[in-house]
């Protein structure tokens, strides 16, 4: 997978996203508020889904923000270029989003009440998604073949360093009551349970009309429709529209329509190997 990128502190990020300086001022200047909410994945996991689920609930299933507000700019990336101007019009309680490792997170976090929800993904539909992410966004070079793909995202060679390392990091924080983690899937299986007890994590009492409008405006088609979560506004130069939708086709399982026999055998390998010394297990290896 290949893009101009540099590495800081042994993960590599992307130029003209990101710079040495805009990670130095997440990790150690960035001020994190006790109120703080923060959206933390590796990409493609689900990170815009859990934006528009966190902001609905923020306005207890009110959907003006979310309809006039492009998502990225609800609740942005705050270790990227740009953040700390979009940061002026963010409010109380901010959601913030952020793809970082557990380890170049904002030091001033560990010393708050900020809470962070970690959402997960299978990293086969992560791989799948990714791959069809880099055919339309500005920063990679032409889309290699899938195989090479694999093995770039297998040896961490991508946008935020390794999978493995990011779910390994952020889960030593599994029993921290400032921690919430959630997969994908558990999402897809059960919007509405997972809402509750997104809710019950933030102290937020929404009665059974206001979870049910943030089921229905956060589902994929509701997001699809709406310009200001489907990326459509970002401009052609940045995403590509010709070549591909952001919300593509969010399903679970898309892997097996990508992965051959010997791939797939050879993934669930190495994830055993590199996932060995974490004591959890996930859906998405019983599947
Ligand atoms: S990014 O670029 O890292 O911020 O991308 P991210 O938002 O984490 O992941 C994009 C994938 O999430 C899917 N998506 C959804 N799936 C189901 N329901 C809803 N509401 C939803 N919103 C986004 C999106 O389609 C991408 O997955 P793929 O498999 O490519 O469709």
């Amino acid at each position: 997978m290949s893009f101009d990128h540099f590495e800081y502190k042994g993960v590599r990020f992307g130029v003209t996203v990101h710079t040495e300086e805009s990670l130095n001022y997440a990790e150690n200047e960035f001020e994190v508020l006790d109120d703080d909410v923060f959206n933390v994945t590796y990409p493609k996991s689900g990170t815009n889904w859990m934006i528009e689920i966190l902001n609905l609930i923020k306005y207890e299933g009110d959907t003006t923000v979310n309809q006039c507000v492009p998502i990225y700019e609800r609740s942005p990336w705050y270790e990227t270029l740009g953040f700390r101007e979009l940061q002026q019009k963010l409010t109380q309680p901010r959601i913030i989003s952020s793809h970082l490792p557990q380890q170049l997170f904002a030091k001033s976090f560990f010393k708050s009440k900020a809470k962070i929800i970690y959402t997960m993904r299978n990293p086969k539909d992560v791989i799948v998604s990714l791959f069809h992410f880099t055919k339309i966004l500005y920063i990679y070079k032409d889309a290699e073949n899938f195989e090479e793909f694999l093995n770039d995202f297998i040896n961490g060679n991508a946008l935020y360093g390794s999978w493995f390392e990011h779910i390994k990091g952020w889960m030593q924080m599994k029993d921290d009551s400032r921690f919430f983690y959630i997969t994908y899937e558990e999402l897809l299986k059960d919007p509405r349970g997972s809402v509750v007890r997104l809710c019950k994590f933030l102290g937020k009492k929404l009665d059974d009309a206001q979870i049910d409008s943030v089921v229905k405006h956060s589902s994929f088609s509701s997001m699809k429709e709406n310009k200001m979560s489907n990326w459509t506004q970002m401009p052609s130069e940045v995403l590509d529209h010709t070549k591909g939708s952001f919300l593509r086709k969010g399903i679970s399982g898309d892997w097996k329509n990508h992965f051959t026999v010997a791939q797939n055998e050879y993934f669930d390998k190495v994830y055993q190997e590199k996932m060995k010394d974490l004591n959890m297990s996930f859906f998405w290896e019983k599947q």
